[in-house]
């Protein structure tokens, strides 16, 4: 070990440990910005983090940047000197002075780490204020999702390596010179080559407002307030358990009954849940996927993720065959609430707007394609991401905590079982699958409805399930990510898997830590696993764990679509994919 000091503290180090890293491990703050530890990104392009080395033996006296300069033995380092503090706030006065500068405007205001290391730094006017130089760089709009305001990138490269590293699409660099040097996206020149997938991770780990969603908030506000209009809010396993921290609640609280009682007093009329719709939509998949394995074609691929189809569609169009053509559940949830509600409950068709909340910023790309739609109108009107409804209850000054939680009313649409719960997480899809799929095909359910093996943390997972009767053992797996999904991909193309039924989640985690969730801020992924618990609990507390013995999804076969996979099922419930 090598011993050194900071701020006057004894510290040890490990050979080749960074200044930042050993004053890290010793409770000693140092300002980063385009530093992310999660992701093990050290750039050193912001220059936040500098610190003033007093004394060494190598080079004497010097301020250099903690995140990429190496302890020396005897080292003494300062991180709050006159010195230091004084460069560490010219370099966020540089920043700023070469960012746009309208906060009030942006998506990330309130809640930005560069504001949050011009508070640190005590940065109480800026002498470089020029915003003529942020203001030339480009805003591309292009996406159905995303916006990318380069006008308020500070060029840290989190979203470059995020992409390229662990998603492992890679659809971003780092494009022109001096000021004007910004992330754009491969080949911007030609947008047909477009290979982005919207899965969001970019967003995730951006710092800054310069990567978000398009916001829809509005969109959604109108048809609230209109009184011609019967809003439908749906919203996603996830989000119930990835909300409450938002609002200062601990991670992974399940504020189901919170976002209800929200989705009321900002005048929703009616509240439906997602996950009705993920029962609906085992039902169908599942006999989508017993008729496959009794025709001898596998692997099925799911297909509720929608940067996973996008992804499959742009990178890997040979095996789209291969995907099951079940809508997700945000989309049978939208096209059920427009034919089967209103016959029950009186309301005109063409009246009927559905929003739904998802941790996902790729749900927006597919409520907008157009063979998810009638007569060229949206099935789903509007999708807004977690972090957009967190807005919209805060421009009508709801706080979630201390609003009186509620219950779901509507008898047809928002019962769900355990197995709808855990679509959330990965594994859950197919886990809930297996449920269903056994228990058609032995007439019974199966003894242990937990399939553990399928529950780790593993990029790609596998297990063998005994089906049972004709079918018999099937080899299943699922894949988070994008990264491994690309390999799972090419095994199964070459021959080397002989999987049955694969379980695809883009994000890694799945939806718990979609690319629509909450950014936390210096992190990447660390409150996956206390929401994917609150849903594990959530599927344990519920009297029915299996999808076929949902009272309200068997309503709705007896009296609407008369079986999973009948022609009106087919026709009002299945898609397909286009390269
Ligand atoms: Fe998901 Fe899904 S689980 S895709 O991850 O199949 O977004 O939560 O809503 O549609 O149900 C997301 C979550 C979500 C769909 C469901
Ligand atoms: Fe890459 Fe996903 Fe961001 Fe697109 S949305 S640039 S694929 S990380």
């Amino acid at each position: 070990t090598i011993k050194l000091q900071i701020n006057n503290k004894q510290c040890m180090a490990f050979p080749n440990e960074t200044i930042l890293s050993c004053a890290r491990r010793h409770d000693i703050y140092i300002p980063t910005l385009c530093e992310l530890d999660d992701i093990d990104h050290t750039p050193g392009t912001c220059r936040v983090c500098v610190v003033e080395i007093t004394h060494s033996k190598h080079n004497g006296a010097q301020i250099v940047t903690s995140c990429n300069t190496p302890v020396r033995e005897g080292m003494t380092v300062q991180t709050r000197s006159k010195k230091a503090r004084d460069m560490q706030k010219l370099q966020v006065e540089l920043l700023m002075a070469d960012h746009l500068q309208d906060c009030a405007t942006c998506i990330r205001h309130g809640d930005c780490e560069l504001q949050d290391v011009a508070q640190y730094v005590g940065l109480t006017e800026n002498r470089f204020f020029d915003r003529l130089l942020a203001e030339s760089r480009p805003v591309d709009e292009a996406s159905t999702s995303m916006i990318r305001d380069m006008r308020r990138c500070i060029r840290c490269q989190r979203c470059v390596a995020i992409c390229r590293d662990h998603q492992g699409i890679d659809a971003l660099v780092m494009e022109g010179t001096g000021n004007n040097r910004v992330v754009a996206l491969r080949d911007s020149t030609d947008p047909m080559s477009n290979i982005c997938v919207s899965c969001g991770q970019c967003v995730l780990v951006c710092p800054t407002g310069a990567l978000g969603e398009r916001d829809e908030i509005d969109k959604a506000l109108d048809y609230i307030c209109d009184p011609d209009i019967t809003t439908v809010v749906q919203f996603a396993p996830a989000v119930r358990v990835a909300f409450g921290e938002e609002f200062g609640m601990p991670a992974g609280t399940n504020v189901e009954g919170h976002v209800i009682a929200a989705c009321r007093k900002i005048g929703v009329d009616i509240v439906l849940d997602t996950n009705f719709a993920a029962d609906v939509v085992i039902m169908e998949e599942g006999t989508e996927l017993l008729g496959r394995l009794k025709e001898g074609r596998k692997p099925t691929f799911t297909s509720c993720c929608p940067a996973w189809i996008n992804f499959a569609e742009t990178h890997y169009p040979d095996i789209l065959p291969l995907l099951s053509s079940t809508k997700s559940p945000q989309q049978v949830l939208s096209t059920i609430a427009k034919t089967y509600l209103p016959e029950k409950q009186d309301i005109a068709a063409d009246k009927i707007r559905v929003i739904s909340i998802m941790p996902c910023i790729a749900k927006k790309d597919e409520a907008a394609r157009p063979q998810l739609g009638e007569a060229g109108k949206q099935d789903t009107d509007v999708v807004l991401t977690t972090r957009e409804f967190a807005r919209l209850l805060r421009r009508e000054g709801i706080d979630l905590k201390t609003i009186k939680p509620s219950s779901f009313d509507n008898p047809y649409m928002s019962e769900y079982s355990g197995a709808a719960a855990i679509f959330g997480t990965t594994g859950g899809v197919m886990e809930a699958a297996v449920r269903t799929i056994y228990s058609v095909v032995n007439g019974k359910e199966l003894d242990k409805v937990e399939l553990t093996q399928l529950r780790g943390f593993e990029g790609v997972r596998e297990a063998t399930v005994d089906l049972g009767g004709p079918i018999g053992a099937v080899k299943v797996a699922m894949v988070h990510g994008l990264g491994d999904t690309r390999k799972l991909v090419e095994m199964v193309r070459s021959g080397e898997a002989d999987y049955d039924f694969i379980e695809v989640m883009a994000c890694p985690g799945g939806c718990v830590d979609g690319g629509g969730s909450l950014r936390s801020k210096k992190a990447y992924l660390p409150l996956a696993m206390a929401r994917r618990e609150t849903i594990y609990n959530v599927d344990r507390k519920t009297n029915v764990r299996q999808s076929h013995k949902n009272m309200q999804v068997q309503a709705l076969y007896r009296d609407f679509l008369q079986a999973p996979n009948s022609e009106k099922a087919h026709h009002l419930l299945h898609t397909h994919y286009e390269d």
